[in-house]
């Protein structure tokens, strides 16, 4: 029997959606229609082990599971033995401290002396730490928001990702320990063959986030333009250049990354281009 790669992903939360989606994208089969524990994909040599997050670290360390997909704000609290490998792009958030909206802390230095109310003990003791602060931390598994109101805390030090809690809590944001998102965690030890397969799946979780990074353009330009307006298209190796039934006219095609282009776009139109179409990659291999 062939060996396969061991993945744990969460079972129900926020990284579920995400996780699935991306091996799906990956082309990996992977369908969970029963609510089971573990699922073996039908196409690539995966299993899937579905955990809550908290635990996937540790499991992924003790080699119950081979690799796993998590947040970063996870595997720095529970500090394990794994290797971090590839951030996901998905299940994105941060670790901040908060406080009363009118209150007058201003910095961590005001937290001196203060009681915090946190699930990421272990993170925020090494950056109270580092910032020189002695405080009480009061440890609470979940609705930390609501500490401050209740008497139990003076600040807390949560996830935030829109802001709302926050907001809803009467909390002000202050400061930001760690900026997350889900990752790919390894173990240590995994054989010749596991990386092999590893190494198969990195391939095309990359030629995933690269798509999603990038667009397919395509448009119409004057020859007397062309120059310029593949000037502004660097494309991965240079812009592919047709030319139109119309003559004197060109279709041009490229690639541009999602974080130029508006600015791009507005560029290649005041540059002469016309019938600009943007279209979305599935995947991008290089
Ligand atoms: O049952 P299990 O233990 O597996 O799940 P869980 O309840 O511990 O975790 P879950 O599903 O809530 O979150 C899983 C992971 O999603 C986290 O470890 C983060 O990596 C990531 N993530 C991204 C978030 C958020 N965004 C997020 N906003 N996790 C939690 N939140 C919570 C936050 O704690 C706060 O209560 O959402 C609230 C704030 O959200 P905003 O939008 O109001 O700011
Ligand atoms: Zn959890």
């Amino acid at each position: 029997m062939q060996n396969r790669l061991k993945i744990a992903v969460q079972k129900s939360g926020r990284l579920y959606e995400g996780s699935m989606q991306l091996l799906k994208e990956c082309g990996v089969e992977v369908s969970n229609g029963n609510n089971q524990l573990r699922i073996v994909s039908g196409n690539f040599p995966v299993e899937i082990f579905f955990l809550r997050d908290d635990d996937i670290p540790e499991y992924v360390q003790d080699a119950v599971a081979d690799i796993g997909f998590v947040g970063q704000n996870v595997v720095r609290e529970k500090n394990k033995a794994v290797t971090e490998v590839e951030s996901l792009g998905f299940g994105k958030c941060r670790l901040s401290l908060a406080v009363p909206k009118n209150g007058t802390m201003q910095s961590v230095k005001d937290l001196a002396g203060k009681k915090i109310a946190t699930s990421y003990p272990v993170i925020l003791g090494q950056y109270l730490a580092e910032n020189g602060v002695t405080a009480s931390l009061h440890e609470i598994s979940g609705s930390v928001e609501i500490a401050p109101r209740i008497g139990l805390a003076d600040a807390i030090c949560d996830l935030v990702s829109s802001g709302s809690t926050l907001f809803t809590n009467e909390l002000r944001e202050m400061e930001t320990i760690l900026k997350s998102e889900a990752v790919m965690i390894s173990n240590n030890n995994l054989t010749a063959e596991k990386t092999t397969i590893l190494n198969s799946l990195l391939f095309r979780i990359r030629a995933v986030k690269k798509a999603k990074n990038n667009k397919y353009v395509l448009l119409n330009a004057p020859n007397e333009k062309l120059k310029e307006i593949c000037g502004l298209l660097p494309g991965m190796k240079s812009p592919t250049v047709l030319p139109l039934a119309e003559p004197g006219w060109s279709s041009v095609h490229s690639v541009i990354s999602e974080s130029d282009f508006w600015n791009v776009i507005e560029q290649l139109k005041n540059a002469g281009a016309q019938g600009i179409l943007i279209i979305p990659i599935e995947k991008m291999i290089l």
